[in-house]
């Protein structure tokens, strides 16, 4: 507290900019180059744009923190400063820098924070050639609105100038408060709120006993990203698991080299020790910012829609959720697995574009409490962001209940409810003007597809997914195009908004499939037919030039 004397009043400097054109948030925030992030005026202009959109932040409460990545420094600094230059009444930063995404929702909901500034670009790459985000939460503790997201991209088109705080160098690494003008600033422990919450949920009791009987491992991939700390601190120190339970458990701001993507093909080490002789009874790993989650058993991988589907089943068996189930969301492209559940328990499934800002007023308003994506992410109402760790805890809390291997409760979900078959096709690095083209091509052939014949699949209806936000009347359109085969098949088409170099295009098949004898197939083999209907409807190979995606899951 003695920086008060030190630091005076600091002084606050009107900077004089000029809009970029470039600042429009994608899925999940804005997501550059660090390159491009560390262009002159560029992130200033992005967070004048975030303070401005929100009508001002003078006295506001203001959470900041991400996941340490390369630029993480530079940025947090110019963050502060910016804060500082509006008025900010106080910034509430993790120790180091460092927040996970969930533990940011955490925080803004436990300190009633007016908002959060989350620097992370998550699972894409880290490092001077890698990638650089910013997310802006609300006050929900959630990812900005769809209309929020809008308004600060207006606002970043409008910047001509903004106010900077001429600050000296600041640690973030000791706990404690120190006043910088009329902002204080207050370094907390990232951990120890969102541990505690997690304690609240889940049944510490028996997931300890599981691993003090000695027969249960597990082991948690952090990948060299923000969950690392976490991991050590609630499975190692809370829950007795042994040290070296959690991987790579130290950040680094290039998360070793490889994207910090929790998916089965580039988390390959921890997919190799599963498929080993002896291996761990659960595998699990998160992304950069730890809001996403894999499940693996011995030899034997989990589908994040089937975990969703598997956790909502199941989900009175664990303390948090005793009392039953709301609602159920999930992203347009995720299988509709949950639904199944959904309709079996009474309670209704949401569907919604990609992307957890769709999730929030649904979670605000009461009406679901469980919620995911295919793209390995699973949250509930306990937060409003998608949550890595709760997703491996609600695994665990399952298995020391029902004393059963995570195959075992994935099989007997699809004896119960039938399976349904998954994959996603992604194809990276496109011209964005040839993949807006193929978009296009196809949308404009939505109507004539049906009655259609493809292969042995006749195609049964096709559209472009729209969405009415039941509780703020919200529309959001061109959220996807979707094609429906007679057997019940689906091929979704969308383009990523998380990528920062050229286009990626993002193909998606499900299919439910109730034959007894069916449902242990390949999921490639099972879906052979539904991606031979996207090749000839939407001439993927003749508009790209590519014949087979970069990566398939
Ligand atoms: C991807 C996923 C989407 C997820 C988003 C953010 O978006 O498909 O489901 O919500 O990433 O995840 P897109 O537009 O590239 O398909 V994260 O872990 O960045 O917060
Ligand atoms: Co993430």
């Amino acid at each position: 507290m003695n920086e008060v004397e030190r630091l005076g009043a600091p002084v606050v400097r009107t900077v004089e900019s000029r809009p970029f054109s470039d600042q429009r948030p994608g899925t999940s925030g804005l997501r550059r180059k660090v390159a491009r992030f560390a262009e002159p005026h560029y992130l200033e202009n992005f967070v004048q744009a975030i303070f401005d959109a929100l009508g001002g932040v003078a006295g506001c409460t203001l959470v900041v923190g991400g996941d340490g990545r390369y630029f993480s420094d530079r940025a947090l600094a110019t963050i502060v400063a910016l804060a500082v230059g509006n008025g900010v009444g106080r910034l509430v930063v993790g120790r180091g820098g460092l927040l996970s995404t969930p533990a940011a929702s955490c925080l803004i909901r436990a300190r009633g924070a007016d908002f959060g500034v989350l620097l992370t670009a998550s699972h894409n790459p880290g490092g001077p050639d890698g990638d650089f985000g910013v997310k802006v939460n609300g006050p929900n503790g959630g990812p900005a609105s769809p209309e929020l997201a809008e308004r600060i991209w207006r606002a970043s088109l409008a910047v001509e100038r903004y106010r900077i705080a001429d600050l000296p160098a600041l640690s973030f690494d000791r706990l404690g408060e120190v006043r910088l003008g009329a902002t204080v600033l207050e370094v907390v422990d990232p951990v120890a709120d969102y541990a505690a919450l997690m304690e609240r949920l889940f049944d510490f009791e028996r997931i300890r006993e599981l691993f003090a009987r000695g027969r249960f491992r597990l082991r948690f991939d952090a990948l060299h990203a923000v969950t690392g700390p976490y991991a050590v601190e609630i499975f190692e120190r809370r829950l007795g698991a042994p040290p070296g339970t959690v991987l790579h458990a130290e950040p680094r701001e290039d998360f070793g080299g490889a994207p910090p993507d929790p998916n089965p093909v580039v988390a390959a080490e921890l997919v190799a020790l599963m498929n080993g002789d002896d291996p761990p009874d659960l595998g699990a790993a998160s992304d950069g910012d730890g809001d996403r989650n894999l499940i693996l058993g011995p030899g034997f991988y989990v589908n994040p829609c089937d975990s969703l589907a598997v956790l909502t089943h199941h989900a009175r068996l664990v303390p948090g959720y005793a009392r039953g189930l709301a609602g159920v969301a999930r992203s347009m492209p995720t299988s509709r697995a949950v639904d199944r559940v959904a309709a079996r328990l009474g309670i209704p499934c949401y569907e919604t574009p990609v992307g957890w800002k769709y999730f929030g007023s649904l979670l605000d308003a009461g009406r679901v409490t469980l919620c995911g994506e295919e793209s390995f992410g699973t949250g509930s109402d306990h937060l409003r962001e998608k949550d890595g760790l709760w997703a491996v805890l609600f695994w665990l809390n399952l298995i020391a209940v029902t004393g059963k291997p995570v195959r075992a409760l994935v099989r007997e979900h699809w004896q119960t409810f039938g399976r349904d078959y998954f994959a996603r096709h992604d194809y990276e690095h496109l011209d964005p003007e040839r993949a807006a083209a193929l978009y296009g091509a196809l949308r404009d052939r939505l109507s004539s597809l049906p009655g259609t014949q493809v292969g042995e699949r006749t195609l049964v209806a096709a559209d472009e997914f729209r969405y009415r936000d039941p509780v703020a009347g919200v529309e959001s359109e061109g959220e996807g195009l979707r094609i429906f085969t007679e057997d019940g098949g689906r091929v979704v088409l969308r383009l990523s908004g998380t990528d920062t170099e050229g286009a990626t295009l993002r193909l998606y098949f499900d299919r439910h499939e109730t034959d007894p004898t069916r449902l242990e197939l390949a999921a490639p083999a099972a879906l052979a037919d539904l991606v031979a209907v996207a090749e000839e409807v939407a001439g993927i190979a003749a508009h790209t030039g590519r014949t087979r995606p970069d990566l398939a899951i």
